[in-house]
């Protein structure tokens, strides 16, 4: 309160007098300018504001969601309202009778526009199809699987026309990639990735897969990948020769087959070489004998090696290296009979003459 004295202007202070209506604070001298919100005005604090709102005029509303957990129930979500608040369900559950929010079962309500199948889950639902029929981009109706490729007439396919989820896209067989048109499928070049070629050795590249390929002595196992060696019967290109070795074989060489000792010919290695054609014997009286995997140089008949030499045998020395009966004669390489006189040959032997009866 203002108090003149003596032309003079004093403030002076009243404790114990309370500030009149509409003003309050030190020296009341603010004045409440009070909102509808307020509910009074205090001599001490000015606008006393009605819940839900603040400030100097109670203008404001206050944001009770910014109040951590003020809805309580993790299934509700808080909207501010002016002066107040709300606590509503989040999307996909509703108030029950008492008060705390469940889940809604839209497949039951109708709500879901599943076409075929409804699937209810906790705070959702989700539209499903029948077999043979895919969902379509609206995650609601069922498309006909046979008949989405058919209708998307454009998409023309190389291969395989694929729908799923009401999308339609062209695939490829194993083997093959979508080529940048999204519709050819092109061969891929195993062969050149060192990921898809498997091959341990060779590679040929396929339409629509590759093959492995060994060198000679080896084979392709079980997988169609790895080379393997021949075994010891098999060989040649992928093994399938089989080695039949004869006597004059060494072994099975995985590469060539039958690998023969001197002295042996053929596949098989059982033809014995006849080193005779070729003249091996050459010394004077020397013949060549032929023998199953090898040769002999021996001396012709009638005569015999002495020190590496032939040399004549003198068959008339010995009885038994000639037939004569009477007279013996040695030459070179043989020998001959001969009869005394008196007595005539008859081949080797000589038949009495005349002469037995002069004795
Ligand atoms: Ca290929
Ligand atoms: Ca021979
Ligand atoms: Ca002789």
């Amino acid at each position: 309160m203002i108090h003149y004295c003596k032309g003079k202007a004093l403030h002076v202070i009243r404790v114990s007098t309370p500030c009149e209506s509409p003003t309050y604070g030190q020296n009341c001298n603010e004045t409440c300018e009070c909102e509808h919100a307020a509910i009074r005005c205090d001599n001490v604090k000015g606008c006393i504001c009605s819940e839900g709102w603040t400030g100097k005029h109670c203008q404001e509303d206050v944001d009770e969601c910014q109040i951590p957990n003020i809805c309580k129930d993790s299934f509700k979500i808080c909207q501010n309202t002016n002066g107040s608040f709300l606590c509503n369900c989040v999307n996909g559950y509703m108030f029950n009778a008492n008060g705390s929010c469940q889940d809604i079962d839209e497949c039951i309500t109708g709500q879901s526009g599943c076409n075929q199948i409804c699937q209810n889950s906790d705070g959702r639902y989700a539209c499903d199809c029948y077999f043979g029929y895919d969902l379509n981009t609206d995650r609601k109706t069922c498309i006909k699987v046979e008949e989405t490729c058919s209708a998307h007439k454009n998409i023309n396919c190389s291969h395989i026309c694929v729908s799923e989820n009401g999308k339609v896209f062209c695939s490829c067989p194993t083997g093959y990639r979508l080529s940048s048109d999204n519709k050819t499928c092109e061969d891929i070049n195993e062969c050149g990735d060192k990921i898809l070629n498997r091959c341990s050795n060779n590679c040929t590249n396929t339409n629509g897969g590759y093959i492995c390929s060994c060198p000679a002595g080896y084979q392709l196992d079980n997988d169609e990948r790895t080379c393997i060696g021949c075994d010891a019967f098999h060989y040649g290109s992928n093994c399938t020769n089989s080695c039949s070795c004869g006597i004059g074989a060494d072994r099975c060489d995985p590469i060539k087959g039958c690998l023969c000792k001197i002295g042996w010919n053929g596949k098989s290695c059982d033809q014995d070489i006849d080193e005779c054609v070729s003249r091996p014997c050459t010394g004077a009286n020397f013949t060549c004998i032929n023998t199953m995997g090898s040769y002999v140089c021996d001396c012709v008949r009638g005569y015999r090696s002495i020190g590496g030499v032939c040399q004549d045998i003198d068959e008339c020395i010995d009885p038994r290296l000639n037939e004569c009966s009477q007279i013996c004669k040695n030459n070179a390489g043989s020998y001959s009979c001969s009869c005394y006189e008196g007595f005539v040959s008859n081949g080797n032997k000589c038949h009495g003459g005349y002469q037995q009866y002069h004795i």
